[in-house]
């Protein structure tokens, strides 16, 4: 059993009120808050050891290239991989431009097709939209059913010898869907492609094995999983890494150099050109520490407690309508909806007069909008600290919402 009133007292911006009342977060699938571990683990690095890594010779240098490989080998650890395999970026978005690009340098030619689906958000699907752009290859999308999920029937039918990568997202961040990998693995590799995940929704919530999922390549971000922003984490197959091109280039991913002509650094140097994000790395590893130590079985059936009692609560009120699949078990730990006839927007700014904090948007996944025949909708998403009171104090202000608007 976990402590949920220790866990909340974990994040200290839980303790902020808004207009006297608790703040209510929830939006954590756009980013996570951070516990006090992972803030103090970021500014202890300043204080007492901050140093670049890779380069210097003395102490202080060699403890910052310490901490900075222990968050490599923590994180791996965590996804059931090789350090080796595990590069540091920026966050998901440049982990899946990384992948785009190196894909396309490597095994796309013009005419061959590259397969994403319809639910992805734009970071899975405009690095693969550029690639197809710049090799003339084709770009098809995997279409999704009434409910939400992936028509593999159809994806079966797009799969052809010239079929050379399939990128899709394990879980929508809008839907909530999660995504069946492993058989969409088996059905790509039958024909030689190969799959690159997007698991900015899925790493933060449920235990991940790169080696269980098959995919060649896996994406996410520090700040969707109670770690800092400014930090990712693109995981690959050793032979991808081995066999692609340097995305970005410059100082550190460099074995020899002459003025015309250079020669790469093993991976993971080799995609980690110019000073890396050092303590974010360290505050990564602090946030992966404080995840396994509350054990991500415990995290996720947590959101997917919350997820039933809201879409229990939603489904009861007639004006809602909701996007995806129906079961908690077939989903993230969010919700997306909207109230008939309002404006997601007038939605949420009610709601955050009374501090509950959701998202309105398109949630950067417009063309899955399009699918559904809306401009925007409303998402709440959970993480381990938020309560069932919470969940019901969100939907008692919806109905004031309604009410207020309709
Ligand atoms: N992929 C998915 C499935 C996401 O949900 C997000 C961020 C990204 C990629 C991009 O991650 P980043 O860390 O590089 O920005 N999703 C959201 C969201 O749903 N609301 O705000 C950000």
């Amino acid at each position: 059993m976990m402590d949920l009133a220790q866990i909340r007292g974990d994040f200290p911006v839980l303790k902020r009120l808004e207009n006297g009342k608790p703040l209510i977060y929830l939006d954590s699938a756009s980013t996570s808050q951070k516990p006090h571990s992972v803030i103090l683990a970021e500014s202890r690095f300043y204080q007492e050891q901050n140093a670049n890594v890779r380069r210097g010779i003395y102490l202080l240098a060699y403890e910052a290239t310490e901490l900075y490989e222990a968050a490599r080998r923590r994180v791996a650890t965590f996804i059931g991989a090789r350090s080796e395999e595990v590069v540091f970026t920026r966050g998901t978005t440049e982990a899946l431009n990384l992948a785009a690009w190196a894909v396309g340098e490597t095994r796309v030619s013009p005419g061959d097709r590259i397969l994403v689906t319809e639910m992805e958000h734009h970071a899975n699907l405009i690095p693969w939209q550029e690639l197809a752009r710049r090799k003339r290859a084709e770009l098809l999308a995997i279409p999704i059913s009434e409910e939400g999920h992936l028509d593999l029937a159809a994806f079966r039918k797009m799969l052809t010898s010239r079929t050379k990568v399939v990128a899709v997202t394990h879980v929508s961040n809008v839907l909530g869907t999660v995504n069946p990998i492993s058989d969409i693995v088996e059905e790509a590799h039958g024909v030689g492609a190969v799959v690159v995940v997007d698991a900015a929704q899925s790493a933060p919530h449920m235990s991940l094995r790169v080696t269980e999922l098959g995919c060649d390549a896996l994406a996410f971000s520090g700040h969707k999983m109670l770690g800092p922003t400014g930090i990712g984490v693109l995981w690959a197959k050793s032979e991808l890494l081995e066999a692609w091109p340097p995305f970005l280039t410059g100082g550190e991913m460099i074995r020899e150099v002459w003025l015309d002509r250079a020669t790469w650094a093993d991976p993971p140097a080799k995609f980690e050109a110019g000073t890396p994000p050092i303590a974010q790395a360290i505050g990564l590893a602090a946030a992966v520490e404080y995840l396994e130590r509350i054990g991500m079985d415990v995290v996720q059936t947590h959101g997917r407690e919350l997820t039933t009692l809201a879409l229990a609560g939603l489904q009861s009120r007639p004006h809602v309508e909701i996007y995806g699949p129906k079961k908690a078990e077939e989903r993230g730990a969010l919700v997306a909806f909207n109230l008939r006839g309002l404006h997601p927007h007038d939605v949420a700014t009610l709601l955050d007069q009374e501090g509950i904090c959701i998202r309105a948007g398109h949630h950067c996944a417009q063309p899955l909008h399009r699918r559904l025949g809306l401009a925007a909708s409303c998402r709440a998403s959970f993480h381990i600290y938020n309560t069932r009171e919470e969940v019901e104090a969100f939907l008692e202000a919806l109905d004031r919402v309604w009410e207020a608007l309709r």
